[in-house]
């Protein structure tokens, strides 16, 4: 962890100009009918989870330029990510990979303790092989064409689960690589029963308490077509399994332009969606940071997700899932964390009761510069204050970079290899 007293001197050196900034802010929002400590408390009050392998530094299937400093182990993942929420006081929890992070369930717990986090949802992933495992997912696996490859791949998941009980997570997200490359390849219709059949046999492992969440995803690593290609068949796999099922949406893993934040709002209506991974795209699957490209959608997804707060059962998970190739991993999920924190404070200052009242008299318009008001005013202020009341930094990453964190964690650990692709 970082020297309280490096947090404490940063802030000490920020706080008076802070005060005057959120005063002001507070003074303009107030002519709007919006209380600005309000809005903090939210604010104070929401959290992201953390992927175990953001922290390390991804990569591309051409290659993977590792920092000083990476963790190696998931126990180092840990320290990594109670550091981001140190600074940032916005991700109290780890979504683990299981195998990447298979640990000693005991170990993980005692770790977490130690570093002030909890865990989130498991996540199982069955789209890469493991040494020593008798099948290969290299067809597929909860679709797989073998019965046996089928098998442990359920197997798997149950042990996700298995794990995920005794270290207090309460969700399983499943994203699996399957599909086809080549037209004929697979049967649609044949693939995606022996995936449902699969995936049956998973929820009902489920405990009482969990929910299960699906992602889908449009193209990647199967080229031509994947299982779980899209929302429509996200929701009827939901559908299928049973209340505690829900759809799980990546932003990342729709094509350019697709009008995401519409997809939250049919899912909402349908009260099947489970849950979020935030990234930020310019063309597929990119895995760049959060907000990075463009803020408006993510506003815009957060401008649903306000409307729908309230609504019974109405309980999405958010996780970050990005991956960090000329960044600092560290550096990149803090401002993540801050951006998706900044469109939710964004989406708090629509003044719904006026758009409700454009949207009937038809005023598009207005309609729009309603949201566009929300989504110009700078909350930075907001969020900082919400920082320094609870002891994180103001500013997290020049806190960060004042620490010295990388460096002295550099000395323990050993120098990563930059050999060869890939995620993680
Ligand atoms: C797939 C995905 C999925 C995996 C992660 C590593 O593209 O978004 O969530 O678990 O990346
Ligand atoms: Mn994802
Ligand atoms: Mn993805």
């Amino acid at each position: 962890m970082i020297d309280k007293s490096t947090i404490t001197a940063a802030n000490e050196a920020a706080e008076a100009a802070l005060r005057a900034d959120y005063d002001a802010l507070g003074e303009h929002l107030s002519r709007r009918g919006i209380d600005i400590a309000a809005v903090k408390d939210k604010v104070a009050a929401y959290g992201i989870a953390i992927p175990s392998w953001g922290v390390g530094t991804g990569g591309t299937r051409f290659a993977r330029f590792p920092g000083t400093g990476e963790p190696a182990t998931i126990f180092d993942k840990l320290d990594d990510c109670g550091v981001i929420h140190q600074l940032t006081g916005a991700t109290p929890r780890v979504s683990l990979h299981i195998p990447w992070d298979d640990a000693d369930p005991a170990d993980l717990f005692a770790k977490a303790e130690e570093t002030g986090l909890a865990f989130d949802a498991m996540n199982s992933n069955t789209f890469q092989d493991q040494p020593g495992q008798a099948h290969s997912y290299k067809f597929g696996s909860l679709s797989h064409t073998d019965a046996a490859t089928r098998a442990q791949a359920v197997e798997h998941n149950l042990y996700c689960i298995e794990l995920g009980r005794k270290i207090g997570s309460k969700a399983l997200t499943i994203w699996v690589g399957d599909g086809s490359n080549f037209p004929g390849q697979t049967s649609f219709t044949r693939q995606f029963d022996r995936y449902l059949d699969s995936a049956r046999q998973i929820y009902a492992g489920l405990p009482d308490d969990w929910r299960l969440f699906t992602e889908h995803k449009m193209f990647e690593p199967a080229f031509y077509s994947t299982v779980v290609q899209d929302w429509g068949t996200n929701y009827m796999i939901a559908q299928a399994l049973g209340e505690r099922a829900f759809c799980l949406v990546d932003l990342g893993h729709h094509a350019p332009n697709v009008n995401i934040e519409m997809i939250v709002a049919r899912l909402i209506h349908a009260g099947k969606l489970g849950g979020f991974h935030f990234n930020d795209s310019k063309y597929g699957d990119d895995d760049l940071d959060t907000g990075a490209i463009d803020p408006y959608r993510l506003f815009l997804v957060f401008n649903e997700l306000v409307d729908a707060e309230g609504t019974p059962g109405f309980d999405p998970a958010h996780m970050l899932d990005q991956s960090h190739n000329v960044t600092d991993p560290i550096e990149s999920l803090m401002n993540s964390a801050m951006e998706v924190q900044r469109a939710y404070a964004q989406a708090l200052l629509v003044d719904r009761g006026a758009l409700g009242g454009y949207q009937d008299d038809n005023d598009a318009l207005m309609a729009s510069e309603t949201l566009k008001a929300a989504f110009r005013t700078d909350v930075t202020p907001i969020l900082r204050m919400a920082r320094l009341d609870k002891g994180a930094a103001i500013d997290p990453v020049p806190a960060y970079r004042r620490s010295c964190y990388r460096a002295t964690v550099a000395e323990a650990r050993p120098k990563a290899d930059g050999s060869g692709g890939g995620i993680v």
